[in-house]
């Protein structure tokens, strides 16, 4: 009967954590479930990739095993001296030509799909530093770091490595533009869930966007890139909450994070100048 509850109130633990937060499950094989239009396209294509390069990848093993064994010394002791074939020279490279255009239809489209930040609601910069995201809400004049929690600041259900004090907070169902940079070395901002993947470079401005779907929870991501001693110490974590919890928050967060840094820094330039 112990061992029940205690079944129970882990399983349950586990499924809360299942739904608020988009994160790797132990085991994991596939994707991460796709959140906002960018991912769902991505995996899209990604599936129709998947059963395109299956069926080359069978039809050339299947052709290498028949020709192996077709022609192996005992069935075939008298190997022809045929170099070329006109019709077979054409016919590979045509086929390979049309299946890379009917790749590159879908390809191309989703990449001009993620190209197109013109609509987008708000704007968000998000900085890269050794070893820490900082991100700037440019309309509200916010801006704060996100650091991951140690091990002894965890709370349940929070998981190891991926768990942060300030997460970004963004509202749902919006079409948020990110301008990704960074501070010093190379970083780059990756959430699986959301398909966003885009380099930080110090002294360069890379732009995404993103548009989580409705409904509280929590994309998780990771720099993905090598970027020195505490690169996977420094975990992304993007929390959507419901436009009305949005803008409470942000009331919250003008007094809680009002140092903008950049305007600072604007300030300080501007009185060293007079
Ligand atoms: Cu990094």
């Amino acid at each position: 009967m112990r061992f029940l509850t205690f079944s129970i109130i882990i399983l349950g633990i586990f499924t809360a954590t299942v739904s608020l937060s988009a994160e790797p499950k132990p085991w994991q094989m596939w994707h991460q479930e796709p959140a906002g239009s960018i991912a769902e396209k991505a995996l899209d294509l990604h599936n129709l990739l998947l059963v395109i390069i299956t069926f080359i990848s069978v039809f050339v093993l299947g052709l290498l095993g028949y020709v192996g064994w077709r022609f192996r010394k005992k069935a075939n002791p008298k190997p022809s001296k045929t170099t070329h074939n006109t019709i077979i020279e054409i016919l590979w490279t045509v086929i390979p030509v049309i299946i890379l255009v009917v790749i590159a239809f879908p390809s191309f489209k989703l990449l001009y799909y993620m190209d197109e930040t013109k609509n987008a609601e708000m704007v968000i910069k998000v900085t890269g530093n050794q070893w820490y995201w900082n991100y700037e809400y440019i309309d509200e004049e916010i801006d704060f770091d996100s650091y991951m929690l140690s091990d002894e600041e965890l709370k349940p259900g929070q998981p190891r490595l991926l768990s942060v004090d300030n997460p970004l907070i963004v509202p749902e169902e919006t079409k948020i533009k990110i301008l990704v940079t960074g501070n010093d070395v190379m970083h780059s901002f990756f959430v699986p869930s959301l398909a966003v993947q885009t380099y930080a470079i110090a002294g360069r401005i890379n732009e995404v966007w993103i548009d989580v779907p409705k409904g509280e929870k929590i994309y998780r991501g990771q720099c993905n890139q090598i970027c020195g001693i505490n690169h996977s110490f420094m975990p992304i974590a993007v929390k959507a909450i419901s436009k009305k919890d949005y803008q409470a928050w942000l009331i919250e967060a003008k007094s809680k994070f009002a140092t903008s840094k950049s305007l600072q820094t604007i300030k300080i330039a501007a009185t060293n100048l007079r």
